[in-house]
């Protein structure tokens, strides 16, 4: 609690409020729920014991949230649209929502002003809040609380399976956090894919079936789509009038907005993908984005769909022989294991985390990354599905555009910009372990063992891009060869001091010894005549 009731303050203006509010004929409010645009769950915990008569929810759409980055257009209408209809659920429910939107002149365009205002206008004797999901948000809203009101509450979102006490406990006396051994734990904890005490098929862990590229002529399922009901489509009309200058195609919206929908999506993806998800889901493939992945990461986030009843799902598709162990266990581990781990660390480290940058990169991020225009075909295709879904799936975003950022030395703080931007699920509690961590190896080493630096045989090996790109993928050198093949070898070249001695990478730095001193000068070179091609700043 940021204040307790009982201070003579407090006390004073909460008797103040009873008799304002006596005099208005109308009752007290004992609660005032704040219910975030990430927090769209009915079991939420802040609403779990919920009074009609006696209580009241917060919902507001804020200039603040809209702009703190420029939010793909997609991801705004996303939230804003499954916000209505997510007040409109409660108040169908007989709950007493007070909804500001985006354009009501009284909105004072932040977290804080607006629980201000509401706790001004209403006198509630306590304002309760699931913990937000940003850093950022919680020491708002803690600040917004002292500044008067009433007394914060804030809960514990238990939608996650691990509290952020319990990740903590994990985490204590580890000098590095491996997300492999965490899962282990969450998995005897909850009890999936378990049998016993040890884990169904005898191993934890699939992934080695689950790097395979789809056979030629191999059928993918259209991704479910849901038209824009009258609700929808005033969202869509007032983002369009509002954030005309943000990232990403507005049109064509598909995504859903309402639990019932998300439901449906999680139906479509087991029973169409959920088969084929391990063995595919590290490929890439031309103008396929969404391949067999559920692309339920946005409803996960904003909480149309809880973990738990996604994994479980899952779970009974393997025991009921309609999925095999490796795609299961895969998907789940994505949830249980990676889902909950960067949560944890993300909420372990903050603020601290995002300020680190061990590789020193610095380099601005040139203009492809908002514009899609570029001759590598790998970056072009990564970003276009962006600009026109809000989504790609992780190897796009981490071998790709992340992988790229990660040779080229790109300044950790625009890159984590960029994806916090442009993805419709992104939220900096995922979006910055992810980032920092995962992709540019921005804290040293204190989520990934070693970077995950890769030359172009690797988008080959994954992708049928390379065929078509203008540059030879094979070619090592010279203007025609393809830039993540310099690119890598300049990466170990410029942080040897800080990379050779991982034991996890002593292949590739004694193969750079086995080079002669001209070959990495010519290294060198390429490296940067390509960075200077593409745009980026030296
Ligand atoms: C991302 C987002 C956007 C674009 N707009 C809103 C909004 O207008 N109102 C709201 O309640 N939430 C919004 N959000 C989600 C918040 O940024 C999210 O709740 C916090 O990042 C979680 O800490
Ligand atoms: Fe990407 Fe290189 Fe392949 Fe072109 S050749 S698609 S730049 S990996």
């Amino acid at each position: 609690m940021a204040r307790e009731l009982g201070r003579g303050e407090d006390l004073f203006r909460t008797l103040q409020g009873r008799v304002a509010s006596r005099r208005q004929g109308g009752l007290i409010v004992r609660n005032l729920v704040f219910v975030l645009g990430d927090q769209l769950t009915r079991s939420l915990a802040s609403l779990r014991d919920i009074d009609p008569a006696r209580d009241r929810i917060l919902m507001a759409e804020v200039a603040q949230e809209t702009r703190y980055v420029r939010h793909h257009k997609q991801k705004i209408a996303l939230i804003l649209s499954a916000m209505r209809a997510f007040a409109a659920e409660l108040r169908a429910e007989g709950l007493t929502v007070d909804y500001v939107r985006l354009d009501d002149p009284d909105n004072t365009g932040s977290f804080p002003g607006e629980m201000l205002r509401a706790a001004r206008r209403l006198r509630p004797e306590r304002i309760v809040v699931t913990e937000p999901g940003e850093w950022r948000v919680r020491e708002a809203l803690g600040d917004g609380a002292r500044e008067g009101g009433a007394p914060l509450e804030f809960r514990d979102d238990d939608r996650f399976f691990a509290s952020r006490a319990r990740f903590a406990r994990w985490a204590e006396g580890r000098k590095s956090f491996r997300m492999e051994f965490f899962y282990r734990e969450m998995r005897r904890e909850t009890g999936l894919l378990m049998q016993g005490d040890a884990p169904v098929g005898g191993a934890w862990n699939y992934d080695a079936e689950n790097r395979k590229t789809p056979p030629k002529g191999h059928v993918l399922p259209p991704p479910p789509r849901f038209a824009p009901d009258a609700a929808t489509r005033e969202v869509l009309d007032l983002v369009a009038a509002r954030f005309a200058d943000h990232f990403g195609d507005l049109e064509p919206f598909g995504w859903a907005v309402t639990r019932a929908d998300a439901l449906k999506a999680l139906a479509h993806f087991l029973a169409r993908n959920l088969a084929h998800f391990g063995d595919y889901q590290d490929a890439m493939l031309r103008g396929e984005e969404f391949l067999h992945h559920a692309a339920i990461s946005p409803y996960l986030n904003i909480g149309l769909l809880t973990p738990r009843e996604v994994c479980r799902a899952a779970e009974q598709a393997y025991e009921q022989g309609r999925a095999p162990l490796n795609a299961v266990e895969g998907f789940i581990r994505q949830i249980l294991g990676w889902r909950e781990y960067v949560r944890g660390l993300y909420w372990l480290r903050m603020p601290g985390y995002a300020r680190s940058n061990a590789l020193r990169a610095n380099r601005p991020l040139p203009d492809f990354y908002w514009s899609g225009e570029t001759d590598m075909l790998c970056v072009a295709e990564a970003v276009g599905q962006t600009r026109r879904h809000a989504y790609a799936h992780h190897i796009q975003r981490l071998m790709v555009t992340g992988n790229f950022a990660l040779l080229a030395g790109l300044d950790p703080a625009e890159v984590e910009e960029w994806y916090l931007a442009v993805y419709a699920d992104a939220f900096e509690w995922v979006e910055l372990p992810n980032t920092h961590g995962m992709a540019l190896f921005a804290d040293g080493g204190l989520l990934a063992s070693k970077p995950y630096a890769a030359s172009g045989a690797y988008i080959d090996r994954m992708s049928d891009y390379c065929g078509r790109c203008r540059y030879d993928v094979k070619a090592k050198s010279g203007e025609g060869a393809c830039p993540f093949n310099p690119l890598y070898w300049n990466f170990l070249i410029e942080n040897r001091d800080r990379l050779a001695g991982n034991p996890r990478m002593a292949m590739p730095y004694r193969s750079l010894a086995a080079m002669s001193e001209a070959r990495r000068a010519e290294i060198v070179a390429d490296a940067r005549a390509a960075l200077t091609r593409l745009g980026v700043r030296l």
